[in-house]
């Protein structure tokens, strides 16, 4: 048990890269080689009269939670839930429950940390060892491209799998929000977990024995201002891994941006609301209904963007395969079964593009399909 559970946290590590926001500060006219992005595809750009069917839709989670069960006001909102989730892989949740005051606390406490001096900064640097820290994440190669952006990256849940020592050198405040917020955020996606669960059919005991005791990692980004934003890419196109992401958008700066249609939808941060988006093992664990979608982040020339974005996945001791009771009703598996922690270590050893890791656990239709 002990080795699986350090295996989850070191499903890999990233080459240890310099600060963008280091790098920003220079009087730069152009940006480093390293960090122009060929093939850049520009936001697809929403008329008017376009803008209610071209938006991520937005799910009032209060409608969810406290109204009752079998009521058409429920159904209703749990409808908007299940479309768009099958349709989007994305939506914004307003009245989720956690506190204004607590959102307010944790942005402050992240705009601080990211305002660090370097020196600061570089004793929570990624290392050798572990991709927690500063840093990039999923850079395999010397010539790979660089995104945009400086993230910096820790396990918070379950307890026992925390680098206490990364732990206790954050900013005491930013430790005790993070933490609080930590708790809401998994709160709020077991909660969230729990009505696609009812949306898709699938046993409530399949759903909690898969997420109860989940992992989840919390990854803060800055996107510095860029002096050729149309040239470089804060976060280069991927799907998320796990099951859920809740994506807090911290000013309200625009750059996410999510595929839909084969167009580059932009996410307009609403105040107090919060991005929920499906990951791969949603998508799988749904046997496909629901799909995990590609985004990005986009860079502006004047104006910084902060995010913190919340992974929340089942326990790695776990598999990952469609949920049997959906396998029952669909009659067919679209998805491999596999152990999580294989699962997660081709995650990590890519590079970040698109749906790769997926593909590799889908079943093709003529030859691998079980019940
Ligand atoms: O900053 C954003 O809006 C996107 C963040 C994201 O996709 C991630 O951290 O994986």
């Amino acid at each position: 048990m002990e080795n699986q559970k350090n295996a989850a946290i070191n499903c890999g590590r990233s080459l240890i890269v310099p600060s963008v926001q280091e790098l920003a500060k220079q009087p730069l006219t152009k940006i480093p080689p390293r960090y122009v992005h060929q093939h850049h595809q520009k936001p697809l750009l929403i008329s008017s009269d376009d803008t209610s069917t071209l938006s991520v839709p937005v799910i009032d989670l209060h409608t969810l939670f406290a109204t009752a069960y079998g009521s058409s006001t429920y159904y209703s909102e749990l409808n908007k839930l299940h479309i768009a989730s099958k349709e989007w892989g994305f939506f914004q949740v307003i009245n989720h429950g956690i506190s204004e005051s607590l959102l307010e606390d944790f942005k402050r406490e992240v705009l601080s940390f990211f305002k660090l001096p370097i020196e600061e900064k570089q004793k929570l640097w990624q290392n050798e060892e572990s991709q927690e820290g500063f840093g990039q994440l999923f850079v395999v190669s010397d010539e790979q491209k660089l995104d945009w952006c400086d993230l910096f990256y820790i396990f918070t849940l379950p307890h026992s799998l925390r680098k206490s020592q990364l732990f206790q050198k954050l900013p005491p405040i930013l430790r005790e929000k993070l933490e609080a917020y930590s708790m809401e955020i998994k709160i709020l996606a077991m909660a969230i977990l729990g009505e696609m669960g009812k949306a898709l059919g699938i046993d409530n005991e399949e759903i909690t024995e898969l997420f109860e005791d989940g992992y989840q990692s919390v990854r803060m980004n800055h996107y510095p201002p860029c002096q050729e934003p149309e040239l470089a890419m804060g976060l280069y196109p991927h799907s998320d891994a796990g099951g859920l992401t809740i994506l807090y958008q911290l000013n309200e700066t625009e750059g996410l941006q999510v595929r839909k249609n084969g167009n580059w939808v932009s996410v307009k941060p609403l105040p107090n609301a919060l991005v929920v988006n499906i990951g791969d093992t949603m998508e799988i664990v749904s046997n496909g209904v629901y799909k995990s979608i590609e985004h990005r982040a986009s860079v502006q020339s004047n104006m910084e963007r902060l995010s913190v974005a919340t992974f929340y996945v089942p326990n790695m001791a776990k598999e990952v395969g469609p949920a049997p009771s959906l396998v029952a009703q669909h009659n067919v598996a679209n998805y491999r079964r596999v152990p999580l922690v294989e699962y997660y270590k081709g995650f990590f050893a890519r590079k970040l593009e698109g749906k790769s890791n997926l593909e590799f656990m889908k079943l093709e239709e003529s030859k691998e399909k079980v019940v």
